[in-house]
């Protein structure tokens, strides 16, 4: 299928090591990803879920061990531990991969070593990177082959060029005779999922679940590619992608950063509230930005599907989801009802009686216990998005016109408030903070800071990262067109815990204010934290209830900022002396507004 030599002879040297029982080249076509599956089903692996309700979809169940992330197992072996910063796990290099190229011997007798060719991107774009992923699992091929493009088209492309070598397995061989299970992995301090960002390679073993496995999305896509990215002077960022038209027929793309499971499908899907507004979705969580010959930002979806949470997901919170997993997807840790369908917690309807949990066994409607896992999934191509936007597969992406951050903040920060310039919108980005998500395991509850989202996904210094977000506004071509720097809070709450806003569709009201804060179409006032809407800006026809909670929801409350303050110094202090000084003369002069 090849004849790049770097390419054979990297498979080679790892066929020799892993010792598989079979070497299999994966060329994408539906013939070839129907026999893994059936080979599944044969296996015990997966269930074929009912054609009628919901065609060429399978469900799988993981390992109770295997259920996320693993963010204590995961590692930026860089060259000094510096390079890596506080806020990853190092482990140096040499070390790490003597350590795994232990584990990996041998790691894949009785099983099949997978080659999967795959594109980050549309495969004419300058801005997409080519990677080979070599793994044990065909639950791992046949979920690349929906959230990237894969297989001999990628190949052909790729000719004898380069790409990003990605190792994966299971790490659980099987002896001669022996049985396989469901679910193979491996237990969890034997886990890693390693990268090398100076070298440019993924190492991961012992887990077979998402982001641990499917190499192109968050190893890929976010670590190395935001060290490539500060190496070449462009942006790989956790955001989701999506494009607003008002009544008008105006168009602008907006690209916003949330920490994992904070609403960012649901945003990037989100079905207006308002007459007249469209919202189209590019992508739901990576976005790769570059320059553009204009002097704008461009952004690509480097991912061709969604890897989202199930549970809470339904006709009423995201229809364009719902429509998206209507068929040819993967659930895994969903539900299974007598009927082959799939059921999850706030799906919208009752519990069909006799629904398999996510453990195997049969739901008790009295007991405590999930049905789905908080952490279940679907995987289903985007192109099944209604909403999917025409340009989501430009090669040269789309042109950006701001930049939201945000968490789950139930109080101090208010509904929307703009950056006064460039650098005071990278120290917003620096200190998002949100309530703790169930993506990632191994972790306290609680608020978190986690800038720019990429809190477990920074592949170097975050300090350092910072530091190549002001430089990108100096490195800007035309100033003027950066984009706009916005932070939201869809999750304030009174002091009774009930939510001040109603959020879902009606957030493209607070779109609707950055929309035309980016045409400089409204006045805005000015605060100490940044700029905030006039109170009559933000449109609540139709959700008038909502009018007398406008205040609180822009309520800055300087005591609380103070706090806010004493927090964020505690946070910058763990970087050391990597904050860049601009951050610091941002940091000054919001306490100096706040006095
Ligand atoms: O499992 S993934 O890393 O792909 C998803 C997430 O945790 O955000
Ligand atoms: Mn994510």
């Amino acid at each position: 299928m090849t004849n790049n030599k770097k390419l054979l002879a990297w498979v080679e040297e790892w066929v020799q090591l892993c010792q598989p029982d079979n070497v299999y080249w994966c060329d994408g076509s539906e013939e070839e990803n129907r026999k893994f599956l059936e080979g599944m089903i044969a296996a015990g692996t997966a269930v074929k879920l009912n054609e009628e309700r919901r065609p060429g979809s399978y469900y799988f169940q993981s390992d109770p061990s295997d259920v996320a992330r693993v963010e204590n197992r995961t590692y930026i072996c860089t060259n000094t531990k510096e390079l890596a910063g506080h806020t990853n796990n190092w482990v140096d290099p040499a070390e790490m991969k003597s350590i795994l190229r232990e584990k990996y011997k041998g790691c894949m007798k009785g099983r099949t070593l997978y080659v999967i060719p795959f594109s980050m991107g549309p495969l004419d774009s300058d801005i997409a990177k080519i990677g080979v992923e070599i793994t044990d699992s065909a639950y791992v091929v046949v979920s690349m082959r929906i959230m990237t493009r894969m297989g001999k088209a990628v190949l052909d492309i790729l000719g004898d060029g380069d790409f990003i070598p990605c190792v994966h397995s299971v790490g659980a061989p099987l002896a001669k005779g022996q049985q396989d299970v469901a679910w193979p992995c491996a237990p969890i301090e034997e886990k890693y999922i390693s990268h090398f960002p100076e070298t440019q390679e993924i190492w991961s073993y012992g887990s077979g679940y998402g982001g641990n496995a499917l190499l192109g999305k968050k190893c890929l896509a976010l670590r190395i590619a935001s060290y490539t990215a500060k190496e070449e002077g462009w942006l790989a960022e956790h955001m989701l992608i999506m494009g607003i038209t008002n009544p008008k027929g105006e168009k602008k793309y907006i690209a916003a950063a949330f920490p994992s499971a904070c609403g960012k499908t649901n945003l990037a899907m989100l079905i207006p509230t308002i007459p007249g507004w469209k919202v189209e979705t590019v992508g739901d969580d990576i976005a790769w930005m570059k320059f553009g010959a204009d002097g704008r930002l461009y952004a690509i979806n480097p991912e061709a599907g969604f890897f989202g949470v199930a549970p809470m997901t339904s006709t009423h919170t995201n229809p364009n989801a719902m429509s998206s997993v209507r068929a040819n997807t993967i659930f895994t840790n969903v539900g299974l009802t007598p009927d082959g369908d799939i059921w999850w917690e706030g799906i919208g309807y009752d519990c069909p009686a006799g629904t398999i949990n996510w453990k195997n066994q049969v739901h008790d409607p009295a007991s405590d216990e999930p049905v789905a896992h908080p952490n279940a999934r679907f995987t289903a191509p985007a192109s099944q998005c209604p909403a999917i936007d025409p340009e989501w597969e430009n090669p040269a992406g789309v042109p950006i016109s701001a930049f939201l951050f945000g968490g789950r903040r139930p109080s101090t920060v208010p509904l929307v408030f703009q950056a006064r310039n460039w650098n005071h919108g990278v120290f917003m980005g620096s200190i998002v903070g949100s309530e703790v998500t169930a993506a990632a395991i191994g972790l306290k509850a609680g608020v978190r800071r986690d800038p720019f989202a990429m809190l477990p996904f920074c592949g170097y210094n975050m300090g350092d990262y910072f530091k190549h977000w002001i430089k990108i506004g100096e490195i800007a071509p035309d100033k003027t067109k950066l984009p706009k720097i916005f932070n939201v809070n869809w999750f304030r709450k009174d002091e009774n815990g009930k939510w001040l806003w109603p959020g879902y569709g009606d957030n493209i009201r607070v779109l609707e204010w950055i929309f035309n804060t980016c045409d400089n179409a409204v006045e805005t006032v000015d605060t100490p934290i940044g700029f905030i809407p006039k109170k009559e800006d933000i449109n609540v026809n139709g959700i008038e209830e909502i009018s007398a909670n406008i205040d609180e929801l822009l309520n800055i409350d300087k005591s609380k900022w103070l706090e806010e303050c004493e927090l964020i110094e505690e946070h910058y202090r763990n970087f050391g002396s990597h904050i860049p000084r601009e951050l610091i003369t941002e940091f000054e002069a919001l306490k100096n507004r706040l006095k």
